[in-house]
């Protein structure tokens, strides 16, 4: 990133906002965005740019998950493909980013791959380029657009997996606004052969219920993003519960807070959570498979 650039989003009231608004921003980014004003004098006296970059995200990494610095250095990089991407979008160049993609998987690459380690890492870098200052609400409104247009062009090969007879409907909880999570989720239950019913964003509780009803789901995959959601996600589990033609129905719940405290799952009612999409199939089945052999 050159300095001419930050320099504006210094100046930009949404990024400063976001900045003033969240709790966990420690105030040395403040004044590493003082050096970056005058990059010539203090910047070159102390640190480089990309070392300004790299601290401040070390920092909030480490706040956020708690944990050492060596492992931090593992999840901090990009692999070739995710950086190629992440490049191409903040360019500007969604078409780029899409042929990048495309061509990866008609050369091999799995699609769950592509979710995993390009999709998921890109988006988790741009939260923490935006938390920073360094990337604009804008750019991070066309990185995720422009992410959900490209996994949009990848559904026919998600779509092709022979059906298991099972269905899932995969909501983010009430006031929620964050979808390519539960989307991932959705496609990789899509891609282990589940029937899907994927609702988005912020769905009220009725329609979730409902839903369930209509499309007689055996699972329902809750999503919250901030710690805000949790309880949404608790009063959704509730109403689920207390309605006698969705009371049986197996509930996983995830997202960055059940990341964070692997037990709260437990206190809101639900019979699971998982990390990642990936992590979230194999928990699925193997709750499937205790049903199933309990009914036996
Ligand atoms: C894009 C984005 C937005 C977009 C979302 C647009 C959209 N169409 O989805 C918009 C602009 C709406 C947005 C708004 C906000 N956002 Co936001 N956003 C992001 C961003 C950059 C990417 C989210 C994403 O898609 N991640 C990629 C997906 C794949 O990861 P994931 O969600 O973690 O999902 C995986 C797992 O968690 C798990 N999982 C998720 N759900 C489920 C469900 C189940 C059942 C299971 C089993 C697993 C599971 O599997 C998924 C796939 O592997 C993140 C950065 C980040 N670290 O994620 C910030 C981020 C989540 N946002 C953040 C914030 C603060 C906000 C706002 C409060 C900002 C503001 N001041 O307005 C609002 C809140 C809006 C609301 N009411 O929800 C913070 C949260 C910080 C915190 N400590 O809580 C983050 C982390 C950015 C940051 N670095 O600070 N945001």
């Amino acid at each position: 990133m050159h300095h001419k650039n930050l320099a504006l989003s210094v100046g930009q009231p949404a990024s400063q906002q976001y900045i003033g608004t969240t709790s966990d921003i420690p105030g040395q980014y403040q004044s590493a965005r003082n050096l970056d004003n005058y990059p010539g004098e203090l910047g070159q006296c102390f640190m480089t740019e990309q070392t300004i970059h790299n601290q401040a995200r070390d920092d909030v990494l480490q706040k956020r998950r708690g944990t050492s610095k060596a492992k931090l250095q593992e999840c901090g990089h990009l692999d070739p493909l995710a950086q190629q991407y992440l490049d191409a979008l903040r360019r500007g160049e969604r078409h780029v980013a899409s042929l990048i993609v495309l061509q990866a998987v008609e050369t091999g690459t799995s699609v769950k791959d592509i979710y995993m380690n390009v999709f998921q890492p890109v988006l988790y870098e741009i939260g923490l380029l935006w938390q920073i200052n360094r990337l604009s609400v804008a750019e991070e409104h066309y990185c995720t657009a422009a992410t959900q247009l490209i996994m949009s062009q990848l559904y026919p090969y998600i779509f092709d997996t022979p059906r298991n007879g099972r269905t899932l409907v995969a909501t983010s909880v009430a006031g929620n606004l964050h979808e390519v999570g539960i989307r991932m989720v959705a496609d990789f239950f899509e891609m282990d052969g589940w029937n899907t019913y994927y609702l988005g964003a912020n769905t009220p509780n009725a329609d979730v219920i409902s839903t369930i009803i209509e499309r007689k789901a055996e699972l329902l995959a809750v999503s919250a993003a901030l710690s805000c959601h949790i309880e949404p996600a608790r009063e959704l589990i509730e109403a689920v519960r207390d309605n006698a033609e969705t009371s049986k129905i197996t509930i996983l719940v995830g997202g960055p807070p059940f990341n964070r405290d692997l037990d709260l799952w437990k206190e809101i009612g639900a019979d699971g959570a998982a990390c990642d999409a990936q992590e979230a199939i194999a928990l699925a089945n193997q709750i499937v498979k205790e049903r199933l052999s309990s009914i036996a």
